[in-house]
């Protein structure tokens, strides 16, 4: 049963920008709950997955040094084997794959065609179990199911966990990564649920859901990517040696009370906290006229703005590298979104970290601008100027 505790407000599609503004915007409600069944953080109400990836889908994974980094370190680890990635996005990771030993699933179909062009065989659709059966018998059982950054979009857990199972060969082995509910809760980070984010995943939730569908986690490994993301390594039940990691996450997981209610009852009111505080900060810029700008077009900034009512009155453009971005609105609230080459100058006093995943990366990138004394504004983990 889902158990709400937080209310995000009326939300935009949070990857679609605009070219101008237009009266028939998409909003949803944006509510978040607790499945006492799984311990489960999930929406209360999903949006249709095609009204978000689409044929105009614009983030791309490999807008970030960190990632590009990230995934080729990763892909070191399986040299000569082969990999069926769900969700391949711009290919960021599969690049470093030999094309021959990849089958990508996609459903943002300008991606697909973009890594299809690369020699990649790219199934241009959303994962589901029919899907695997078409994939079973044209290529084959699987020994490694790869996905980062996707099992978490999909709605329906149990039809996804079901379609791994039906293709994974017995000793093969499924592993995904996403941002996790113990990060998100440390962090303060709310602006990590959207509509493309209908779960936050604990170990424990995944483990429950995951053994109802036949597959057990034998592994977990704790990630900085993303404000803190946890690898899952799962197998079909009783074919792996659980590793240690996976108790000792679930046994951190519970001291933090997320397999309790109350816990996440307690983040509502820090959520409520962390939107007067950001609100505070930003109008008392605007009362010194200091320039305010925001870094990184994300997803997540989408919650934020839209959640604590900011726009182009306390935030006067934001600057992002996505060239699919640039010359856009930022989705409901409308702020312009402009290229960092000619907007990111010393004319800025702050700019708002949208992108505070990848603070350190900015920070070297941004060196002159904090010696010339620009300084960034978080929320994460409390609201403040760093
Ligand atoms: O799961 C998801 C994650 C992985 O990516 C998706 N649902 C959508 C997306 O979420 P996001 O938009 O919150 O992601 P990022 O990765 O935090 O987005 C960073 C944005 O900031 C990109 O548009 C690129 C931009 N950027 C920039 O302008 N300058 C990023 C860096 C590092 C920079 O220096």
């Amino acid at each position: 049963m889902k158990k709400q505790f937080l209310d995000l407000g009326k939300q935009p599609i949070a990857n679609k920008f605009l070219k101008e503004k237009i009266s028939n915007e998409y909003f949803y409600q944006l509510g978040v709950a607790f499945d006492t069944d799984t311990c489960l953080i999930t929406q209360t109400e999903y949006v249709d997955p095609p009204l978000m990836f689409n044929d105009s889908y614009v983030y791309r994974g490999s807008m970030s040094k960190t990632m590009v980094e990230h995934f080729k370190n990763l892909s070191k680890q399986f040299i000569n084997k082969s990999i069926l990635e769900i969700g391949s996005n711009d290919g960021v990771f599969i690049k470093n794959w030999n094309p021959k030993n990849v089958v990508a699933v996609e459903p943002c179909k300008n991606f697909a065609i973009e890594t299809r062009d690369l020699g990649y065989t790219t199934y241009p659709n959303f994962w589901t179990t029919e899907l695997s059966n078409t994939i079973k018998e044209k290529h084959g059982h699987q020994d490694i199911i790869f996905s980062a950054n996707c099992i978490c979009h999909i709605p329906d857990l149990d039809d996804t966990f079901k379609a791994v199972e039906n293709l994974l060969t017995d000793n093969g082995v499924f592993i995904f990564e996403d941002p996790s509910l113990a990060g998100m809760i440390n962090n303060n980070s709310y602006d990590q649920i959207y509509d493309e984010h209908p779960h936050i995943f604990s170990v424990i939730a995944l483990d429950n859901i995951l053994k109802r569908n036949g597959l057990e986690i034998i592994q977990v490994e704790n990630l900085t990517v993303h404000g803190g993301s946890n690898r899952i390594y799962a197998m079909k039940i009783g074919n792996g040696l659980i590793d240690p990691s996976v108790e000792k996450n679930k046994s951190y997981e519970r001291i933090l009370g997320l397999d309790k209610f109350e816990t996440f009852v307690r983040f509502a009111e820090k959520v409520k906290q962390s939107k007067e505080d950001l609100l505070r900060l930003l109008t008392q810029c605007k009362s010194e006229n200091k320039k305010v700008i925001s870094y990184g077009a994300t997803s997540k900034s989408t919650t934020i703005f839209n959640y604590c009512g900011i726009g182009t009155d306390l935030i006067q453009y934001i600057t992002d590298t996505t060239p699919e971005k640039q010359g856009k609105l930022s989705p409901g609230v409308h702020i312009p979104i402009v290229s960092p080459d000619h907007a990111f100058d010393e004319s800025v006093d702050y700019a708002y970290l949208g992108a505070w995943n990848f603070i350190e990366e900015i920070r070297k990138k941004e060196n002159n601008y904090l010696n010339q004394g620009g300084k960034f504004i978080t929320h994460v983990p409390v609201v403040q100027v760093v």
